[in-house]
C-alpha cells in the first residue's frame, strides 16, 4: 500500500519535470503600438510549451473563449492588465494538448476590442475552424445568440486543459483605470 502510493507520486513529479525542461516559450505582445492587437495572431505550440502574453500598451486582457463564441469567457482570463512597454506585465499559459486549439480574445470594452478583431489562436487548424474563420466570427459580433454547432470535432466544453500559471509581475492590474465596470472577472 505504502510503496505503491509513493511510486505514483514519484511518477507525477517526474512527468512534471520533463515537461518543464523541454517547453519553449512563445511571446505574444498585447496592445503593441497602442492598437487593439495580439502579435503574433497565431502561435504553433507543442505540448509543454508556454505562451507568454506581454502587455505592452493600453489596457487589455488575454481571455480564453471557444471557437463558437469568440468574445465570451470560457476558460482562463488574465483580467485587465495596463500596458507598459519597458516593463510589461506578463501572463503565461501552459499548453497541455497541442492538438486542441486554444482561442483567445481581449475582453476590454465589453466585447468591443474582440469585435474590433483583438483575437488570437494557439494551434488553430489549417482547415475548417481556422484562425481566419474565428476572426470573422469575432468581428461579426456573434455572441452565441444563434445556433451552436453540435458536431464540432475537437472543440468541446472541457476548457480546463491549458493550465494557467498566472501573471508573474502584476502590480495593480485592473485597478483604477478600466472603463468597463460592467465586465466582471468570472474566472473560475
Ligand atoms: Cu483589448
Amino acid at each position: 500500500m505504502r510503496a505503491s502510493s509513493l511510486t505514483s507520486i514519484f511518477g507525477i513529479s517526474a512527468a512534471f519535470l520533463g515537461s518543464g525542461v523541454s517547453g519553449a516559450v512563445h511571446q505574444v505582445m498585447v496592445g503593441q503600438g497602442g492598437t487593439k492587437s495580439f502579435t503574433p495572431k497565431e502561435v504553433a505550440a507543442a505540448e509543454g510549451d508556454t505562451v507568454q502574453f506581454m502587455f505592452v500598451a493600453g489596457n487589455h486582457t488575454a481571455t480564453q473563449s471557444t471557437f463558437a463564441n469568440p468574445c465570451t469567457n470560457e476558460g482562463f482570463d488574465s483580467g485587465y492588465v495596463p500596458g507598459n512597454a519597458t516593463n510589461p506585465t506578463s501572463y503565461s499559459i501552459l499548453v497541455n494538448n497541442a492538438s486542441k486549439p486554444i482561442w483567445v480574445y481581449c475582453a476590454q470594452g465589453n466585447g468591443g476590442h474582440c469585435k474590433d478583431g483583438q483575437v488570437m489562436a494557439i494551434n488553430a487548424p489549417a482547415t475548417g475552424n481556422t484562425f481566419a474563420a474565428f476572426l470573422e466570427k469575432a468581428q461579426s459580433g456573434a455572441t452565441g445568440a444563434g445556433s451552436n454547432a453540435t458536431g464540432t470535432n475537437s472543440i468541446d466544453s472541457s476548457s480546463t486543459d491549458p493550465a494557467v500559471s498566472g501573471s508573474s509581475n502584476a502590480t495593480g492590474a485592473s485597478s483604477g483605470n478600466s472603463t468597463d465596470s460592467g465586465l466582471g472577472d468570472n474566472s473560475g
